[in-house]
Order: C-alpha cells, then structure tokens, then sequence
C-alpha cells in the first residue's frame, strides 16, 4: 500500500539545534577540525576504544566487531545548529562520562563484573563463591549501572531517558539456572523500581546485545529534559508485556520513540527482531528474519507517523545497525536487506548474539525527520 500524505509539520528552522548521527571511520574523526568537535556528544567504537582524546568528549565500545567493509567506524552523535554549548560532566562516585547541551545529554558507562565480584568477596567474605555460573556480579553491576546513570539524569536535570544501549558479555549464556540476559532483565527492572521509574509506556527505546566473554558490560545512552514520546508496534506485544516464559521479569523498553523538541525531530527505533505478538517466527530461516524485521520497522515508521500526524519518517531517512549471530549469514542479510532498501542506504554490520537464541538478526535504526513539507510513505 502506498499512502501519500501532506506534513503538517513546520519546517526545521535554521536557527534550532538537532541531533545528528553519523558513522565515521577514525581517519575521518580525526581530519575533523575543532570547530566540529564543540558540538560532539559522544563517540561510539564498535570493536574496541576509538584512538581519540576522551578527555574531549564520552568515548566508548559497544564491543560487536564489525563485520564486512566496517573496519574501525564509530558512531559519532552531535548536535548541530548556531550557538549550541556543551559541558563535560563527570558525576562523583559514579562511572558515568557524559556530555550536555540545554536539551539533550549523551552517557556512557563500562562495568567489569570482575570487579564487582573482588568488591563483594571483599565485604561478604570468599564463602559467597564465584563459581562461573555466578549470576550476583551481573546483577549487581547492572543495578549499580542504571542507578548510577539514573543519578547523573536527575543531578543534570535530563531526567528522560529516551535511548539505550546494552552490551554484555555472553549474554545468552546461562548462569545459576537461567540466561544472563533474563538476570540482566531482573536487575535493570529493579533499578527502575527503586529509582521510581515507571515500567510501562513511557520507558525508553533501547537494545540488548551480546558481547565476547572478558568484555565489560558498556552501556549507553541518550536523555532529554522534555519527555519523547514512545512508540508501540500493533505487530507485537510490547516488551513490558512479555508473558513470563521468555523470563521473570519482562524486558523494560519500547519499541521506539520520537524526540520533537528544539532538537529538531529524531526517531529511534529500539532493537528489532523478528518477533511478531511475543513469538519468534522463521525459526533457523535468516533471510525470512531478515524480512519480517522490517516489515516490523516499517510497521513503527507507520505507528511513528501516525503519532506526530504527518508523514515525516521514511525508510529512507534512516540509517541502520544490523546485528548479525552467526557471520556466515551476513550475506543472506545483506541480501534480503538489498530487497527492502536503497542501494545508498546507511547499513552497519556487527557481530553481536541476539537476546533470545533462536533470533538470528537484529536491526536497530535511528532517523532525522524528512526536512521537507511533503514527505511520502511508500
Ligand atoms: C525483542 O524484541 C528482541 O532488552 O532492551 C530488543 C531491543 C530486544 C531491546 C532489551 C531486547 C531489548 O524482544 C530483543
């Protein structure tokens, strides 16, 4: 079906900041001049620390190795427009490294359990045991992460949190009679708990990935002062929803949502997968995943659209983090990818294991707004 609608949405005026994601290779960080670098958030590297100065800016690894013709990029978030002024910030007592304009904050934290577990051994006493099941030190570094990030939010007054990304090490693996990623669930919903975070509705948009055994959990995010609005997927039962077979505590995120602030317009769309109601389907068929993806993305630009009352997402105005399992299926991906999108389409590729084992892909997406007045859905 095609539809064709008028925006009713105001065109972005020259003089408004927005938020800007792009995915650049470090030779091309590094010719930037340092005018560029006043208006930089934060840099992302996927397979290891980006060789930059961190004392500039937030600089972490999501720890996914690139795969296909991605050596070294990093995903740089900035905010453009005149006039925009960041600080540093570096909270007390807290591993959180973020940066901040008037609206908007980027953070970045890495916890080793490793060191988690030194802590509790010294204050608990050897007895408590670290067999290499032990599920305690993810726990408890997930707990101390989030709390530590729900701290800086509300000491910098940006306190929605409107996107997140998390890493960990073997996440599917299981430990104490259950999967790492279901503790994981268990001890970031505890965190919402405590810190009087609603669960439902207004959480943000966000991903679950794993990284290689020995890496730490990194995570990061993106907060706002005004609160996005959260997009659901009619396709699927929301996250927060999950019946308790796929774990006991439900994952806490939504399917995506829309920053329409002084910003300018952003839509991020969480991790997606091939998931419809709350069942994986094409079991073992990675092409099928691949295209049942996005026929769930295409569903959120729809519902997103529908929401702010105007045509002013498209697929073409996307740019994409593919999320592939097993590296030998990049080219089926790729392949089923070539049917649904442009051949100039903004595509990275990484290693990462999916959070439910028998999803083989996973495909996360952010997009500015269409700039023009007319925008058309196909
Ligand atoms: C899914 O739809 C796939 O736990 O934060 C996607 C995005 C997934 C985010 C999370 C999990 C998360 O359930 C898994």
């Amino acid at each position: 079906m095609t539809i064709t609608r008028t925006s009713t949405a105001t065109p972005r005026a020259a003089s408004t900041a927005a938020l800007q994601l792009d995915y650049l290779s470090s030779d091309q960080i590094a010719s930037q001049p340092p005018s560029w670098w006043q208006n930089v958030l934060g840099v992302v590297g996927f397979e290891k620390l980006p060789a930059i100065e961190a004392a500039r800016v937030p600089v972490t690894a999501s720890m996914t190795p690139s795969l296909g013709a991605n050596d070294n990029l990093c995903e740089v978030w900035r905010v453009a427009g005149p006039e925009i002024h960041l600080s540093n910030g570096a909270a007390r007592q807290s591993r959180v490294q973020y940066r901040f304009c008037e609206d908007l904050l980027f953070g970045s934290i890495t916890i080793e359990e490793r060191v988690i577990d030194e802590l509790t051994i010294e204050t608990k006493g050897p007895c408590h045991g670290r067999a290499d099941g032990d599920s305690g030190a993810l726990l408890r570094a997930t707990e101390i992460a989030y709390q530590e990030i729900f701290g800086v939010l509300k000491q910098t007054e940006h306190r929605h949190l409107i996107r997140i990304w998390n890493y960990l090490p073997e996440i599917n693996r299981e430990a104490d009679g259950d999967e790492r990623y279901r503790h994981f669930n268990s001890a970031r919903r505890l965190a919402f708990r405590n810190s009087g975070r609603a669960t439902l509705s207004t959480v943000p948009a966000a991903s679950a990935l794993g990284s290689p055994a020995g890496s730490p959990i990194s995570i990061y995010f993106l907060a706002a002062r005004k609160p996005p609005r959260m997009i659901e997927n009619p396709r699927q039962t929301s996250a927060y929803h999950y019946p308790p077979k796929f774990g006991r505590h439900s994952p806490i995120f939504s399917r995506a949502c829309v920053l329409s602030e002084s910003t300018g317009t952003n839509l991020f769309v969480s991790g997606t997968a091939s998931i419809v109601g709350h069942e994986t389907i094409h079991q073992g068929d990675v092409a099928a995943q691949t295209r049942e993806t996005m026929v769930n993305i295409n569903a959120l630009l729809d519902e997103a659209n529908r929401v702010v009352g105007s045509a002013r997402y498209s697929l073409d105005g996307l740019k994409f983090k593919v999320y592939v399992r097993q590296p030998s299926d990049l080219s089926a991906i790729d392949g089923a990818l070539s049917g649904a999108l442009r051949s100039s389409a903004s595509i990275v590729y990484l290693q990462a294991d999916v959070c439910r084992e028998d999803l083989l892909v996973e495909i996360e997406a952010t997009g500015e707004s269409a700039r023009d007045s007319a925008a058309v859905l196909s």
